[in-house]
C-alpha cells in the first residue's frame, strides 16, 4: 500500500522552510525572501511519487513577540504541529540558536515522546554557507539539538542545503520512509492546494517585498479586489491593491515617477504568466489601510487565504 502523510514544516523565521518546500514540490508554492516572517499562512505543497504522497504544510516562522499579528502566526504553527503525521523541524547552521530557537524547542518538547522519537526529522539547513564554518555550524547546531531534544534519534538529524540541493533527496526519502500507509489526498498533478486569488495575491506580495526594505515587507498585504475572465476564458483580469499601514509608506511602494510600482507589476506579471495558463492582465494600486496588523477582520481574512 502507498504511503501518505501531512508534514508540518516548522522553524524560526528565515531558516529556509519555504525554500525547501518549493524545492520538494517542484513549483513555487510559497514565496521566499530574506525578510523574516515572509510566510503568513499554513501553505500546503504536495509531492507525489511512486512511494506515495507527502503534503508539506509550510508554516510562518515562529518569532517571539506579544503583538497580535505575531501571536496569530504562532497559533497557526501550533495548530499545524498538532494536526500533522510528521514534523520537519528546520534549523539554520549559520546562526546562533538563541531564545527564539529555545521557544521552538519548548513547543516540540511538549509533544508526546513517540512523536519526537519516530515522527520528527530535523534538517540543519544552509550547509553551503562558507564550508569550514558551515561544518562547524552544523556540528554545533546538531550538538545543541541532541542536548535539548534527546528524544530525536541522531539518524533523524541531517545537514542539508535547500539552495544547493545538498542532501535534500536523502531528506525526502527519509520522510517517505517514516510516513504511515494511506491513500493520496490530492491528484498526482497537484503541487499546491491554494486557490487562485490567494496565489495571485502572494505572487504580487512576493514581487513587492523583493524590492522593499526595512519595515515595509511587514507592512504590506495584497487584496484582490476583482477577478474576471475575458476573451473566452483566455485572459484573466486582476485588480489588486497593495495595502500599506501608513500614508507615508505609499510613496515608497509607488516609487519615483511610479517606477517601483511598475517594477512590482512587471515582476508579478512575468511570474503569473509562468504559473498560470491564462494571460493575466494586472491592474495594481496602492492603498493605506491603517493599523491592519491589529485588525482582527483583516487578519482572519489573510489567514484563511
Ligand atoms: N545560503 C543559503 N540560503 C538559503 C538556503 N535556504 C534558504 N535560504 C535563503 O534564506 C532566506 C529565507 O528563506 P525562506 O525560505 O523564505 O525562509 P522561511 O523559513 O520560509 O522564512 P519565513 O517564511 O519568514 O519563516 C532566503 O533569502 C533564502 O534564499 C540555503 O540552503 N542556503
Ligand atoms: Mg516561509
Amino acid at each position: 500500500m502507498a504511503k501518505s502523510a501531512f508534514v508540518a514544516v516548522i522553524g524560526r523565521p528565515s531558516v529556509g522552510k519555504s525554500t525547501l518546500v518549493n524545492l520538494f514540490c517542484g513549483g513555487k508554492v510559497a514565496i521566499v525572501s530574506p525578510a523574516p516572517q515572509t510566510t503568513r499562512n499554513a501553505i500546503r505543497g504536495i509531492v507525489t511519487r511512486e512511494a506515495g504522497q507527502l503534503v508539506f504544510v509550510d508554516t510562518p516562522g515562529r518569532h517571539l513577540s506579544e503583538k497580535k499579528f505575531n501571536k496569530g502566526l504562532t497559533r497557526t504553527s501550533d495548530r499545524v504541529l498538532a494536526e500533522s503525521d510528521l514534523i520537519l523541524y528546520v534549523l539554520d547552521s549559520s546562526r546562533e540558536p538563541g531564545t527564539e530557537e529555545e521557544a521552538i524547542i519548548a513547543a516540540l518538547a511538549a509533544l508526546p515522546q513517540d512523536t519526537l522519537r519516530g515522527k520528527t526529522i530535523a534538517a540543519i539547513n544552509k550547509a553551503d554557507l562558507s564550508k569550514a564554518d558551515a561544518a562547524q555550524g552544523a556540528a554545533r547546531i546538531t550538538a545543541f539539538l541532541r542536548e535539548k531534544l534527546p528524544a530525536i534519534p541522531p539518524e533523524h538529524i541531517l545537514a542539508v542545503s535547500a539552495l544547493r540541493k545538498q542532501n535534500t533527496d536523502t531528506l525526502l526519502d527519509m520522510l517517505f520512509d517514516k510516513s504511515p500507509e494511506g491513500e493520496a489526498w490530492y491528484p498526482a498533478e497537484y503541487y499546491t492546494d491554494q486557490d487562485v486569488p490567494f496565489r495571485i495575491a502572494e505572487i504580487i506580495r512576493g514581487a513587492a517585498i523583493s524590492r522593499l526594505r526595512e519595515e515595509l515587507p511587514h507592512a504590506v498585504f495584497v487584496n484582490i479586489e476583482d477577478l474576471a475572465l475575458g476573451n473566452d476564458g483566455k485572459i484573466l483580469h486582476v485588480r489588486a491593491a497593495v495595502c500599506v499601514e501608513r500614508e507615508s509608506q505609499k510613496g515608497m511602494v509607488v516609487g519615483k515617477g511610479g517606477k517601483m510600482l511598475q517594477h512590482i507589476r512587471e515582476t508579478a506579471q512575468k511570474e503569473l504568466y509562468a504559473v498560470f495558463d491564462w494571460k493575466v492582465k494586472l491592474d495594481i494600486r496602492v492603498k493605506t489601510v491603517k493599523n491592519w496588523r491589529s485588525d482582527d477582520r483583516i487578519l482572519k481574512k489573510l489567514r484563511n487565504g
